[in-house]
């Protein structure tokens, strides 16, 4: 039987901060990945998926920014990037229109172009730029090989172009059968999904080196008050006592608003009550050790 629908695994690629994030969420329509205003907060493969109907099944995956690795947990990052590279059946290349084009984003370019397989770059934030600069940066494309073809221009904040984006993406991708039932649109655990929740608000409400040293552990996940009520126990690590102190806060006040916004959150997805119990470690350089980031599901 002749086989009508398209099946792809799209791979999202592009430097720290471009907002490969918030495109995933924006194609899939729900909130898979955690999105920030500052660099470096995917860091793991994250999975999304969109059906359209007797059409085309994309599952996109969500992957970190592109830089220069400075500890195991970068490199990590990295081959996470080169892996979803190789597994991805259409490749998307993000860059920011309101930027410019830099080595990080030529040298994700060039792999791409290597790999052999259909691909699109992706404008993005053009809602930042003036159509003259946004001619300029198609240009300045065009000269490094980019055919206007393969180019797309969109706002994933505000969703321009989504379905111009969508079109293109269908068109190239392989004819294949539906490999997820229509309605899922994930793969993620709830254990990983609250853990990174915390992980945003921990990122939006503090600053330099904290967020990076942040990782989210979720020891208990239980039902309490006859099923309507989640108890969650999870611990945030860090590297040194002062950003114990910063997460702490002055009488506990940074630690129960980091705790506020994550439980509003999470009784949004749930749709019941959370009580959410945080608790904050201290464990030297974990970003450097194997077994914590083994731990962590980093590996
Ligand atoms: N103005 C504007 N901001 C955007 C757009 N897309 C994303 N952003 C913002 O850019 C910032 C980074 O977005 P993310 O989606 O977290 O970026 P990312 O590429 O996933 O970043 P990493 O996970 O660190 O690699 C956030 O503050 C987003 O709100 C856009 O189209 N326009
Ligand atoms: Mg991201």
């Amino acid at each position: 039987m002749e086989i009508n629908t398209k099946l792809a695994y799209v791979g999202i690629f592009g430097k720290p901060n471009v907002g490969k994030s918030t495109l995933i969420n924006l194609l899939v329509g729900e909130k898979v990945s955690i999105t920030a205003e500052k660099p470096q907060t995917t860091r793991q493969r994250i999975l999304g998926i969109l059906t359209l109907e007797n059409r085309a099944q994309l599952i996109f995956l969500d992957t970190p920014g592109w830089y220069e690795p400075k500890h195991l947990l970068g490199e990590y990052m990295r081959k996470v990037i080169k892996d979803t590279i190789k597994d991805s059946d259409v490749l998307l290349v993000l860059l920011d229109s309101s930027k410019e084009i830099e080595k990080e984003d030529l040298f994700l370019l060039d792999i791409v172009k290597k790999e052999e397989k259909p691909y699109l770059v992706v404008l993005n934030k053009i809602d930042l730029v003036s159509a003259g600069q946004l001619e300029e940066k198609v240009k300045d494309l065009k000269e490094l090989g980019i055919s206007e073809d393969k180019l797309v221009k969109i706002s994933a904040l505000y969703g321009t172009n989504k379905d111009k984006l969508l079109e293109k993406i269908i068109e190239i991708s392989p004819y294949g059968e539906f490999l997820y039932p229509s309605d899922m649109i994930s793969d993620q655990t709830d254990k990983f999904f609250i853990s990174e929740v915390i992980r945003e608000k921990i990122i939006h409400l503090t600053y330099q080196e904290v967020p990076h040293s942040t990782a989210v552990y979720v020891d208990e996940i239980g039902e309490r008050k006859n099923g309507n009520l989640i108890y969650i126990r999870a611990t945030i690590l860090v590297e040194k006592p002062t950003q114990k102190s910063i997460l702490i806060g002055k009488d506990g006040s940074m630690l129960k608003k980091i705790g506020t916004l994550a439980r509003m959150e999470l009784e949004d997805y749930f749709k019941k009550q959370v009580y959410l119990d945080l608790w904050v470690k201290v464990k030297e350089k974990w970003r450097k050790k194997p077994e914590v980031l083994r731990e962590l599901g980093y590996q």
